[in-house]
């Protein structure tokens, strides 16, 4: 039989399939947005949820909704990881493993996974392998020991996409080399990257637009990719605004922040999505797609 995992979309998402891979086992996968929580469940529970043998959720807020249909389906078979203080309200379901931090240091949904399968799986217990969970703690937490190396591993991420920087990584970390690095030629892309980012940003700088939303001061872009360290840049250069709403038009907007007053799962949650404190998200719905191309293009 195989097995289930279902997690986010970001870097802190697709590592714990990085992980599964390295157990050797045979798995279906889902990385969603945190605001496809009940849709997914709701087919899966409504489909083949019985036919796992083990259900991994990893850094994934569930909604109540979600908890609702583990309850009813009396399964033993599904673990929870999470991160998110938003989802502390799940903390004493037994099948969960809802921590914010380890012995006062943040942790990631990686993190927490790792902690469990290296229990089950020897082969887990690698020095790179450590590593390499170590760095994706770091970006998602932002927690940072070494930035550089884990900005450079999200940069990976961006440039390779999903399928192939799951299949190099894993292959990387098979060979249990002493320490986890990168390759000269990735090194060399990532020099490029980097200058191509700043570019990048400096151009969103220029175009920010400040609103007033929901009586906070908003800096609203538009922006398509490295939104986390756009919001940060943005929140840095702008200190007087309370956070900045990045716009990807292809379906999304980011919330990010650096305050400590603002709290941006509430404030996503208005827009039907939700997140961290620090960095939400909301989803551009079709519909929303269609009021801007109709206005813009003054269709009647
Ligand atoms: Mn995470």
């Amino acid at each position: 039989m195989k097995d289930l995992l279902i997690s986010h979309v970001d870097l802190d998402g697709v590592s714990p399939n990085v992980l599964l891979n390295l157990t050797g086992r045979k798995f279906n996968f889902k990385n969603i947005e945190i605001f496809d929580v009940d849709k997914t469940f709701d087919e899966l529970f409504n489909k083949d949820i019985k036919k796992y043998e083990n259900i991994y959720i990893v850094d994934l807020t569930l909604t109540e909704h979600a908890h609702e249909l583990i309850q009813q389906s009396k399964l033993t078979n599904i673990h929870v990881f999470d991160h998110h203080a938003s989802h502390e309200f799940a903390i004493n379901y037994p099948y969960t493993d809802i921590r914010v931090t380890i012995d006062g240091k943040k942790t990631c949904g990686t993190e927490l996974f790792y902690l469990y399968l290296k229990d089950k799986y020897k082969e887990l217990n690698h020095q790179d392998i450590k590593e390499y969970v170590e760095y994706v703690r770091q970006l998602d937490t932002y927690d940072f020991k070494d930035e550089e190396t884990a900005q450079n591993l999200n940069t990976l991420h961006d440039i390779l996409g999903h399928k192939e920087f799951i299949s190099t990584i894993t292959k990387r970390l098979k060979k249990n080399k002493p320490h986890f690095d990168f390759t000269q030629f990735e090194k060399r892309l990532f020099k490029i990257e980097r200058n191509r980012i700043n570019r990048y940003l400096q151009l969103r700088d220029k175009e920010l637009k400040v609103y007033n939303i929901n009586n906070y001061k908003v800096g609203v872009v538009f922006q398509e990719s490295n939104k986390s360290e756009g919001g940060n840049y943005l929140s840095i250069l702008h200190p007087d605004l309370d956070l900045i709403a990045l716009i990807d038009m292809t379906g999304k907007i980011s919330y990010r922040t650096t305050k400590d007053n603002v709290d941006l799962n509430e404030f996503a949650a208005i827009y039907g999505g939700g997140g961290h404190k620090k960095a939400s998200g909301s989803r551009i719905k079709d519909e929303d797609k269609e009021v801007f191309i109709k206005e813009y293009f003054n269709i009647k």
